[in-house]
């Protein structure tokens, strides 16, 4: 089966636990299962990280290329502000889906910015925990038809 990276970055852990309007109820722990869930349902090995550390997420990064055939990263707020993060994704020369929760563009200015969007393959945001069921549908899809 191809294997998938959830990654998940800064803030996410708290998923489930405060400001339920904005990024609902849902734990990560929940969300992860339904990936791994959803993923094998759909022939994708699906493996789960997370860390509130830009370097981390660059080493879970580095790691999946040779391994991975393709990542879905919530880059939280690094998203916005992260060159080492884009150079990471340009490097490890995978296709990589962005996410978010929250429809950004909604939101405060500063978070309209995406400095990983022109590096990914698409993005996916503003359907709560769903979009990573969306995520995977669109990376099986990308992997598969193209
Ligand atoms: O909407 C998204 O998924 C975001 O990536 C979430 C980030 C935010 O900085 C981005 O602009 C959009 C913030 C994640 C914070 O997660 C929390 C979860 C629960 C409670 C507090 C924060």
């Amino acid at each position: 089966m191809m294997q998938i990276l959830v990654l998940n970055g800064p803030n996410l852990n708290l998923l489930g636990t405060r400001e339920p309007e904005i990024y609902g109820a849902t734990t990560l722990a929940d969300i992860e299962a339904d990936c791994v869930a959803h993923g094998a349902s759909i022939g994708l090995t699906v493996n789960c990280a997370q860390s509130n550390c830009e370097g981390s997420l660059i080493d879970h990064l580095h790691a999946a290329r040779g391994t991975m055939s393709g990542v879905i990263i919530n880059a939280g707020a690094y998203t916005h502000t992260s060159v080492a993060l884009r150079d990471a994704i340009s490097a490890i020369a995978l296709p990589v889906v962005e996410l978010h929760l929250s429809n950004t563009h909604a939101r405060e200015a500063f978070r309209h910015i995406s400095l990983i969007a022109p590096v990914c393959v698409g993005v996916i945001q503003g359907f709560g925990a769903r979009g990573y069921i969306l995520a995977l549908d669109a990376i099986k899809g990308h992997l598969t038809r193209g």
